[in-house]
């Protein structure tokens, strides 16, 4: 099959669900919506802003002269722990009180970075202290699931610049999750290894959607991407979750995340927006051999810093759809520098 002229399917194997390509629309006229881009120069400290440090939040709270990151607890949270427990179920009416913790990390004092612009040195910062979090909230009898993640830019809903990111500790495990569980699960009954340690060795074999790569991890486009720039970045041995990886593997993310975030601000010029999130083993007591750590970048940019993709109409209403092949998007990745654009003006 020639991925470049023939429409067809593709098999996600972490979450069992289909993504139908069809690479001969990547040519088609656009007349449709054109966002402005908001120039991206702002102060290292903005008096205005609820992260920056000694600022007051909007409910109140101070928050620290913090110098390197900061954790504090969601002011508007959307689980909390204290809340009642229990099920409700009338016929086809069924519901159950979910608990919770979320919380709030801001990656760096300093209000006009975001990660690219950070050294590799502070992302690894960030990375310990995702695994104090994971530690200290994983150890709650109640949580059952800790989700990590990062949204970026206004156009995903980010609702301040200063570079920080989020963690929703919850009671049950959610739906993405579950879904990847139990496609790593059977994979692993029925092979002994983990499904990502086995796909990331034939990828680094192929490559053809590899992006970035060092000793420990590599960031690639996934064979079953949806969105058009979509990214996965994982260790290439198995760990079930980031509290396992070593020193030197929390370096090799950290120059994984940098190297490639700054590959996406390069793409078309722009602060690129996203949503990306680690992936792990629940923290519910058991074992999770067949869990194989990743973090996933769901980007909606598609043509330019902005023309968005929509997952809308057909996408909405029956399956995903991209035009550009995942190898297409992996070479337009590959190919660019990894010295951040606002460095070489
Ligand atoms: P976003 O980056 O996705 O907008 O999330 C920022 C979070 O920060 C959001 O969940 C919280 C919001 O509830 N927040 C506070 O806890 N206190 C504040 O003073 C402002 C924002
Ligand atoms: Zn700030």
């Amino acid at each position: 099959m020639d991925f470049t002229e023939t429409t067809h399917r593709r098999f996600n194997q972490l979450n069992g669900e289909w993504v139908l390509v069809s690479p001969h629309r990547a040519k088609r006229p656009w007349l449709g919506q054109v966002e402005k881009t908001t120039p991206d120069n702002r102060p290292s400290y903005d008096p205005k802003c609820y992260l920056c440090p000694g600022n007051t939040r909007s409910e109140g709270a101070v928050n620290d002269n913090y110098t390197s990151t900061y954790v504090f607890t969601n002011d508007f949270s959307a689980l909390l722990p204290n809340s009642e427990t229990g099920v409700y179920k009338d016929n086809l009416l069924l519901a159950e009180a979910e608990r919770g913790i979320c919380k709030v990390i801001c990656f760096s004092p300093n209000h006009s970075l975001t990660v690219p612009e950070m050294t590799v040195e502070a992302i690894a910062h960030v990375i310990q202290v995702w695994i104090e979090q994971f530690k200290e909230l994983g150890s709650m009898n109640f949580i059952n699931h800790i989700q990590i993640f990062e949204n970026k830019g206004s156009i995903m809903g980010c609702s301040n610049p200063h570079p920080h990111g989020q963690i929703w500790a919850q009671s049950t495990v959610p739906v993405e999750v579950s879904k990847e569980q139990a496609h790593q699960q059977a994979y692993f009954d029925a092979n002994g290894r983990t499904l990502l340690e086995d796909y990331v060795a034939l990828e680094l074999e192929k490559r053809e959607r590899i992006v970035v790569e060092n000793d420990t991890f590599v960031a690639l486009v996934p064979f079953w991407a949806t969105w058009p720039f979509e990214t996965m970045i994982l260790p290439k041995r198995a760990v079930q979750n980031i509290t396992q990886l070593t020193d030197k593997e929390q370096v090799d993310f950290a120059d994984c995340y940098k190297r490639l975030t700054v590959k996406y601000d390069n793409l078309f010029e722009v602060s690129f927006p996203y949503s990306a999130g680690v992936h792990q083993a629940p923290t519910d007591g058991a074992n999770h051999p067949e869990w194989h750590l990743h973090m996933h970048f769901y980007p909606p940019l598609l043509r330019s810093a902005t023309v968005k993709k929509f997952m809308v109409g057909y996408e909405m209403m029956a399956n995903a759809q991209r035009d550009l092949t995942a190898e297409q998007a992996a070479a337009r990745l590959k190919d660019l520098s990894e010295v951040h654009y606002k460095q070489k003006m």
